[in-house]
């Protein structure tokens, strides 16, 4: 499975844990299969009781996701020494929660890292950038921490941090309009970030339906077909050194050899 990661660069005021690194650039990694929709991102996950780590790439920047992510990628070339990933600082999700960032191509001159409950630790980074108005997974946990004044309290997220970002319309897809996580989540009547199914049920259908049908409405490409630019979109990307291809192992072939 071939990943685009998206390097969210760290700001001030940065995380405690983090301030003593200030003097090297970091970013949060996240993966993602669907670069053309950075235009949207109002925010970044982290799963606050999940372990992370940071650790110094090649180009003497710092990279933060989970441990099995970073040990793939020191055998990417990601890494000074093959195989290595050398650690800076083990971290826990909940010290990075509120983290400000500066996202690529987003409209957001700043977003903030939030909690998300059911981010999974065998899949991409385990940072996982937020895209609402295409990813019905987003718009619930958005939408549960905006309804949710203790949840936000809980994991001390201020209210600047969640209040002002809303769904940026991206793309247009027939019958779903410019807001398609929203519109899914309306008609599916979805609940929450945990219920699951019909949160997957949404996803396949606008995966389907953003890569076949959808048009961008902003940004560099606007008026083309999704499937038309997505690759053009990653080498935009990687071209301003804002992402970089990261490779996941097949779970299967994982298993097999381990
Ligand atoms: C931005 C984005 C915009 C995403 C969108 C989706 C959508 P898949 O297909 O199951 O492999 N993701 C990445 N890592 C994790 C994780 N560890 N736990 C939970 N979610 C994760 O899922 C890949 C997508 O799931 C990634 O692409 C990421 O969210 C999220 F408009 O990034 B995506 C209809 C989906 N739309």
């Amino acid at each position: 499975q071939e990943y685009v990661l998206i390097k969210m660069k760290i700001v001030a005021p940065y995380p405690v844990k983090l301030k003593k690194f200030s003097n090297k650039s970091m970013f949060l990694v996240a993966a993602t299969l669907r670069p053309e929709t950075m235009y949207g991102q109002t925010n970044c996950w982290v799963r606050p009781d999940m372990k992370y780590i940071a650790f110094l790439t090649k180009s003497n920047e710092i990279f933060i996701c989970t441990a099995r992510a970073a040990r793939n990628m020191s055998y990417q070339d990601f890494t000074t020494e093959e195989g290595k990933a050398p650690v800076v600082i083990n971290l826990m999700g909940e010290d990075l929660l509120g983290c400000c960032l500066k996202a690529p191509m987003t409209i957001y001159e700043t977003i903030y890292t939030l909690p998300m409950l059911t981010i999974k630790d065998d899949k991409g980074t385990g940072i996982v950038t937020s895209v609402p108005s295409d990813s019905p997974d987003d718009y619930a946990a958005l939408v549960d921490l905006k309804k949710k004044t203790a949840f936000r309290e809980k994991y001390g997220i201020k209210d600047e941090m969640v209040l002002p970002y809303e769904p940026v319309p991206i793309i247009d897809i027939p019958d779903f309009g410019t807001l398609g996580a929203v519109t899914i989540y309306e008609r599916l009547k979805i609940q929450s970030q945990n219920d699951k199914e019909k949160l997957l049920e949404a996803k396949e259908i606008l995966y389907l339906k953003g890569f076949y049908d959808g048009v961008m409405v902003i940004g560099e490409f606007k008026g083309k077909k999704v499937q038309d630019i997505k690759k053009s979109v990653q080498k935009l990307l990687v071209d301003k050194n804002e992402a970089v291809i990261y490779h996941e192992p097949e779970k299967t072939v994982m298993s097999r050899s381990g």
